[in-house]
């Protein structure tokens, strides 16, 4: 079963430290990995500030047990606005299995030890993640919530807010915009064909559109079919996944049974659900299909 689909997550002011939130947050905790935990788990982080943020000596961990980070080459400095990502060293000695998904900008950190924090970050149970700088005073700290499905991590929809939510995509984001980043909600769904008309076999034309969308809600569920102008669905891009508030699918031209379509106007349907709070949200654009 899903956690609900949105859960404020309150960051932990710890007694002795008082300064949690600070300049170096925690932006994501992949707590529940498809396959091993021990170099499955990882904790994104972000620089929210302009200036360079030296990380030496600072520690990762839980309420249980904290561990030395290190950069995995070069100095342990994160830029303004650069990304890092923490895994324990079994990440770096085992599958690498994120290594395809991590932009080259953001800086690979190892926590020594076979575990992100005590044991590893529970799956069946909320616990603290906490980063402290070289003079042990907190930095950043949270608690996720469990509930996820596996693969999917908890994200912050904007690394300056307390709000988190699961991820929309599998294995999470790794050193790149989380998946449910709100950023500015459009006032209402918006959905654009680029480029809005195509053909198999007009020169000068692509073959396939790039359908973006916009809804004006966090994380949504939704269905993306196209219609014909009389009204007959022809295929169904998606039937039902989950989005942030935008993001893109491809239509390449083709009905359900992989043929290529024939020469016309055609109607691509966004339907978005928000679960949590049972608002939804449609939007329609046309796409013309030539034919020499
Ligand atoms: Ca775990
Ligand atoms: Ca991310």
């Amino acid at each position: 079963m899903h956690a609900p689909w949105i859960r404020a997550v309150i960051c932990t002011a710890l007694a002795a430290a008082g300064s949690a939130g600070g300049q170096v947050r925690i932006n994501e905790i992949m707590f529940d990995p498809l396959g091993d935990e021990g170099s499955g788990e990882f904790i994104e982080i972000i620089n929210t500030g302009d200036t360079d943020v030296d990380m030496s000596g600072w520690c990762v961990g839980d309420s249980e047990g904290r561990h030395r980070i290190a950069a995995i080459s070069g100095p342990l400095v994160l830029a303004g606005g650069q990304y890092g990502i923490i895994f324990s060293d079994a990440y770096f000695s085992g599958s690498r299995a994120y290594d395809a998904l991590i932009p080259a900008t953001a800086l690979l950190i190892a926590a020594e030890g076979t575990y992100l924090g005590s044991r590893g970050l529970s799956n069946s149970r909320p616990e603290t993640v906490i980063i402290t700088d070289s003079r042990g005073t907190v930095q950043d700290s949270c608690r996720y919530s469990i509930g996820n499905d596996p693969g999917l991590s908890d994200e912050r929809v904007d690394p300056r807010r307390d709000i988190w939510l699961d991820s929309c995509t599998l294995h999470g984001t790794p050193g790149f915009l989380n998946s449910v980043h709100a950023g500015e909600l459009p006032g209402r769904a918006r959905l654009k064909a680029v480029p809005n008309c195509i053909s198999s076999s007009f020169s000068g034309l692509s073959a396939v559109t790039d359908i973006r969308y916009s809804l004006p809600m966090l994380r949504s569920y939704i269905m993306m079919r196209v219609f014909t102008l009389q009204g007959r669905c022809i295929r169904t891009l998606t039937s039902g996944s989950y989005t942030g508030s935008s993001g893109s699918l491809e239509w390449d031209g083709c009905g359900d049974d992989g043929v290529y379509v024939s020469a016309g106007i055609y109607l691509v349907q966004m339907e978005g659900l928000e679960s949590s709070s049972g608002k939804r949200a449609a939007a329609l654009c046309p796409v013309t299909v030539f034919t020499p």
